[in-house]
């Protein structure tokens, strides 16, 4: 629906899983709310990311809402990890059994938001050309929603077709007889890769860098596992949030690396995890990202297992990853190293042969035309600014949020900038956003930030925004605790390594539980880093 009134107190750009919760929590606290969302439908992530084999890493029962005691009984997950239709009717089921499509607005896009310094008051401006006024505006963006896209010489002279994983058309795409290349081999790749294989007449995997792969050991829920779950929802949901990346909570993780010195022990560790299959695999040592010699452990057992799944060995040596272990996000497969085994695929190593650009048949690489019929970037996103920057975003004395996240993104806590009052990202940079659960660290924001404004309204408060102390001292701590990882010692999209001319700048904080006691600390202390008025 179109937006009905001309002013409310609270705008919420987005409706995926972040936008519809903060719509819906600031509503039931009795704020007036509206949603504009470019797509036709609401999901996000969920909405845009249709390829083949789209599915979540982190299972079923840990990724769904926990707000609402009965909404997280009545459902029922098939399977371990749920597909990307299975996600997308969950969340149209919230939208609709919370009653949030009335108050939001589809297939628009918010263009420009300005700070009126006089009223107090955002001015927020979409491409249907609506103007719309607001108190607070809540930028429930997504970090993963803006592609990135290559820009490949002579593209238009290309008579097949090209597709991106996160622009998936809504009908899908049948590669039956055709032949197709892939470039890309992130998570998008890795689970559409064994499905296009499977389709295709003939499959080219383009990779820059080689990823670490685990199995998913997916499978139906066993119904009595569910049960079991549902019995004691809230404590495996408490045991999740108590951990670093807010999941796996039925998994601890192990000891330093170190620690377990006979070979065959750690052997025994890593096969385990592997066997268990998922993300939980990364928590065999508790030092997997500050130790190196603990990580090379786990390096080396990954290309082992590469070795002994891959016949070709010259194709198993391209697979295996050179870089640090979990430096870039780790993948989740469904046969992705098996895939290469297949008569019908092919794996080309960018780094000795070079991805020149389209021809009419398809693409230029190392001075040979590969001709395709298809081709898939698999290649990402601008990941956590890149939708925030394609907003014109204005806040005091003209400042913008482009310019003043020039040089990387700044603000404090990740949820407030200053120079921008009354403007909140949620899971934005500088918290712990894309090395959690998302689905945790959505519901920690959407709370804290509607727990903000009830305060700010009880306390008659028009205005609040971050100090410049405050946000400094932040941007300060997220560089100590990122230095002491390995997070930096690659070229991943956490640092913005994967967009040319993006900063370089480590995003997101590791730590969850340390980073929600330091919000409540906040809160608690009436807001404290922040300026009110
Ligand atoms: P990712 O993880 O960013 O993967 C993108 C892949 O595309 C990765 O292998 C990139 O190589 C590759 N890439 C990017 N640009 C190029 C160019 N110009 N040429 C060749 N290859 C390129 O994105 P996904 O969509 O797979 O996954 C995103 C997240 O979604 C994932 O982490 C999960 O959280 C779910 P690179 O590594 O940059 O060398």
């Amino acid at each position: 629906m179109e937006a009905p009134r001309t002013s409310v107190d609270v705008i919420v750009v987005g409706a995926g899983f972040a936008g519809l919760y903060m719509l819906h929590r600031a509503r039931s606290a009795g704020f007036s709310v509206h949603c504009f969302e470019a797509g036709a439908g609401v999901g996000g992530t969920w909405f845009w990311n249709r390829y083949p084999g789209a599915r979540c890493d982190v299972p079923s029962l840990e990724y769904s809402y926990e707000f609402d005691a009965q909404l997280q009984q009545e459902w029922n997950w098939s399977e371990k990890y749920s597909t990307q239709p299975e996600i997308l009717r969950y969340i149209e089921h919230v939208a609709q059994r919370f009653d949030l499509l009335r108050d939001i607005t589809f297939n628009v896009r918010v263009t420009a938001a300005v700070f009126d310094e006089a009223m107090s008051r955002w001015t927020v401006t979409t491409n249907s050309g609506k103007v719309i006024s607001c108190q607070f505006l809540v930028m429930a963006t997504g970090c993963l929603s803006s592609p990135n896209i290559p820009k490949l010489p002579r593209e238009e002279v290309f008579n097949g077709k090209v597709y991106h994983t996160g622009q998936w058309p809504t009908d899908g795409v049948d590669f039956t007889g055709q032949r197709v290349a892939v470039i890309g081999t992130g998570s998008s790749g890795v689970q559409s890769i064994p499905i296009i294989a499977r389709q295709a007449q003939h499959l080219t995997v383009l990779q820059r860098t080689a990823a670490y792969c685990v199995p998913a050991r997916n499978a139906p829920l066993d119904t009595s596992y569910v049960q079991s779950v549902k019995d004691n929802y809230k404590e495996f949901r408490q045991k999740n949030r108590l951990t670093r990346a807010a999941l796996g909570g039925d998994t601890p993780t192990g000891t330093t690396g170190a620690a377990v010195t006979p070979e065959h022990e750690r052997r025994m560790i890593f096969e385990e995890r592997w066997q268990r299959g998922g993300l939980v695999f990364q928590g065999a040592f508790n030092d997997t990202l500050t130790n190196r010699e603990s990580n090379e452990l786990f390096a080396d057992f990954v290309r082992e297992k590469i070795s002994s799944i891959v016949k070709n060995q010259s194709t198993a040596r391209a697979l295996m990853p050179k870089n640090v272990f979990g430096c870039k996000r780790l993948c989740v497969d469904n046969g992705y190293y098996e895939t290469f085994n297949r008569e019908n695929v092919a794996l080309v190593d960018l780094n000795e042969h070079v991805l020149e650009g389209f021809t009419a048949n398809g693409v230029m690489v190392g001075s040979q035309e590969l001709p395709v019929d298809a081709v898939v970037f698999a290649t990402g996103f601008d990941a956590m600014t890149g939708a925030l920057n394609k907003i014109s975003i204005t806040g005091r004395n003209g400042q913008t949020l482009r310019e003043t996240w020039s040089a990387g993104p700044v603000n404090y806590l990740g949820l407030g900038i200053n120079g921008f009052p009354n403007l909140f990202t949620i899971t934005g940079p500088g918290s712990p956003s894309v090395l959690t659960n998302m689905l945790v660290s959505i519901q920690h924001h959407v709370e804290w930030i509607t727990d903000c404004l009830s305060w700010l309204r009880s306390n008659q408060h028009a205005t609040i925004e971050v100090s410049p102390t405050a946000q400094d001292q932040w941007v300060q701590h997220v560089n100590t605790v990122a230095d002491a990882t390995l997070y930096q010692s690659c070229s991943s999209w956490y640092l913005g390594a994967n967009v040319p001319g993006k900063p370089r700048v480590f995003m997101p904080l590791p730590g969850f539980p340390a980073y929600v006691q330091r919000c409540a600390d906040v809160a608690r202390e009436n807001y404290l880093g922040f300026l009110l008025d």
